[in-house]
């Protein structure tokens, strides 16, 4: 019997599916002293510190589980989990006490590279321990996270990673033990550290264990666009520049859970959810989007995100939700990341005219309560074609290698909403370091120029978002060979490419991309 902590934040479902696959029961805490009864206590975060230790306080958790810490008792704590066992952390302003059973503290990345780090990273065991039994020598998990933890005793020490420098990714002392990374979310060897702790009578026994893992790796995600077609039924559609009909008819390119569950296989290392619908009405009404997520949740170990209709609504009825409503009930049916694309269009617009922050918009409400790591902007844009910069003084124009129709050389990046069809007069770069600064954590970008033509990525405009900003940037919409994803990767500095029509007409499968990368001397995770 495995007792679950979940303070409200973040996506627990994937850890309880984890344990029910193991075999494993669960009992949720829904009062303190159920921490004091449990045999074995697991306590999964994401988001954000200061929200976390905020609500640890006003459940009355802290004095239960500083007691049962100290006491020696089993724990594993993910992320945040394990962050809150040390004094504090440069995420937190409210002075509120933490559980300071650890000496240490968190702060955050101090790094030239992308913050958040996100993506399959290796680590180095630095002392021998039964949690990592059977786990591949070479393995990678998952991490997604702005900050990491110094701790004061290097005895608690059980992994380092490297990102740009070496930091610990987790730490054992006893039967306590932390991870930064998500073993939920990182495949079959990330499955078999949660199967080591619940199924080991002796946590503290020295078993030899030799994992060395190499660096952070380029991630490849299949996107799944999900409508209803004229049928009603819910398929995965791949449009042409954003068309999905074909001969009148919605393309029809498998379902979702299944599609999903075959990228997993073969060897995704994300996979995104766009739901294309146009919304009437409430979108968790609309679209049983929720269920496709709960579904997939099930199986498929690695992180999820999904896109589409992510804003504030008011229903037939008069009821108002806010956006963070519509996150919220995603992260609780399996999501780990939520994309906004129109949405995001409208705040940025806002921001940018006004230059202030209301504290309202779904960016900020959604990366505060959740971590900016689980806020994605995904970008619409089309070229738009000028004979010089001053053409189009207040947009991000960049000299271009490809003509424009009347060999204009130069060209600006306009970005849409509505699924492409309404244009705005916002420009990609601008939209993307407005939404960054607003708190998103990662961009999606696509190009509808590009999307489901095979001839490769737009390589310049994703060379020019990604040197404006900071955070993690995908690459989208193009991909045709395996080629392709190696002249992303080798040309620009994106941290992950993501494809759509290739992957389902199986032209290619996704283990092949990674052979094909390694070849080039590419990072990628191996197996599952
Ligand atoms: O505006 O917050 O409701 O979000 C809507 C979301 O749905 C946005 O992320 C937007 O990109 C997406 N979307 C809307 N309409 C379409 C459409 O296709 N008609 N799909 C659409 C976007 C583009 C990519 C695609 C890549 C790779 N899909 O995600 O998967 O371009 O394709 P490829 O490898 O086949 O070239 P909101």
């Amino acid at each position: 019997m495995i007792t679950l902590l979940d303070y409200g934040a973040g996506n627990v479902r994937s850890v309880v599916n984890a344990i029910e696959k193991l075999g494993g029961k669960i009992k949720m805490v829904n009062k303190p002293s159920d921490i004091l009864n449990a045999e074995k206590l697991l306590f999964p975060g994401v988001g954000n510190y200061e929200n976390m230790i905020k609500i640890l306080h006003e459940k009355n958790y802290i004095n239960p589980l500083q007691e049962y810490l100290k006491a020696d008792r089993p724990f594993f704590g993910i992320c945040l989990g394990m962050q809150a066992l040390f004094e504090g952390s440069e995420e937190d302003f409210s002075g509120n006490e933490s559980l300071g059973v650890f000496k240490g503290r968190v702060k955050r990345f101090k790094t030239r590279l992308a913050v958040p780090h996100i993506g399959w990273n290796g680590v180095n065991l630095k002392k021998d321990s039964p949690v990592f039994n059977g786990v591949i020598p070479d393995t990678k998990f998952y991490f997604v996270h702005s900050y990491h933890i110094v701790p004061v005793d290097a005895s608690v020490v059980l992994t380092t990673t490297q990102y740009d420098y070496e930091f610990v990714s987790s730490v054992q002392k006893g039967n306590i033990i932390g991870t930064q990374f998500h073993p939920e979310k990182s495949g079959n060897n990330g499955i078999k550290l949660l199967e080591n702790f619940i199924y080991q009578k002796d946590l503290k026994s020295r078993q030899k264990a030799d994992i060395k893992g190499k660096g952070l790796s380029k991630r490849i995600i299949a996107c799944l666009d999900v409508r209803a077609n004229d049928n009603g039924d819910l398929v995965v559609t791949k449009g042409d520049q954003y068309d999905v009909r074909e001969k009148g008819d919605v393309r029809n390119m498998g379902k979702p859970v299944e599609l999903a569950t075959r990228y997993y296989k073969e060897g995704a290392d994300e996979i995104t959810f766009l739901n294309i619908t146009g919304f009437r009405d409430f979108p968790l009404k609309d679209m049983p989007m929720i269920d496709v997520l709960e579904k997939t949740s099930k199986n498929v170990f690695v992180p999820l995100t999904i896109g589409g209709g992510i804003r504030d609504y008011t229903d037939n009825k008069g009821k108002k939700y806010t956006a963070l409503d519509v996150a919220a009930q995603y992260f609780r049916s399996g999501a780990d990341k939520i994309s906004i694309g129109s949405d995001a269009v409208y705040i940025a617009e806002e921001y940018l005219k006004t230059g202030k922050k209301s504290g309202k918009t779904s960016i900020e409400q959604i990366s505060r309560v959740y971590g900016n790591q689980a806020v994605v902007i995904s970008i619409d844009p089309k070229r738009v074609y000028v004979n010089s910069p001053g053409d189009a003084k207040n947009h991000h124009v960049i000299k271009t290698s490809f003509l424009g129709p009347e060999n204009e050389a130069y060209c600006w990046y306009q970005c849409t909403v509505q699924g492409g069809r309404t244009k705005r007069d916002l420009d990609a770069v601008a939209l993307a370091l407005a939404c960054q600064d607003l708190g998103a954590g990662e961009i999606l970008l696509n190009c509808i120029d590009k999307d489901g033509t095979n001839s490769g990525f737009d390589l310049e405009l994703i060379t020019a978002v990604k040197n404006a900003v900071s955070i993690p940037v995908i690459a989208s919409s193009g991909a045709g060979s395996k080629e392709h994803f190696v002249q992303v990767f080798k040309n620009t500095n994106a941290e992950a490419a993501l494809a759509a029509g290739i992957f389902h007409r199986k032209e290619i499968l996704i283990q092949d991309v990674k052979i094909h990368l390694a070849q080039n001397n590419i990072e990628v995770r191996g197996s599952l």
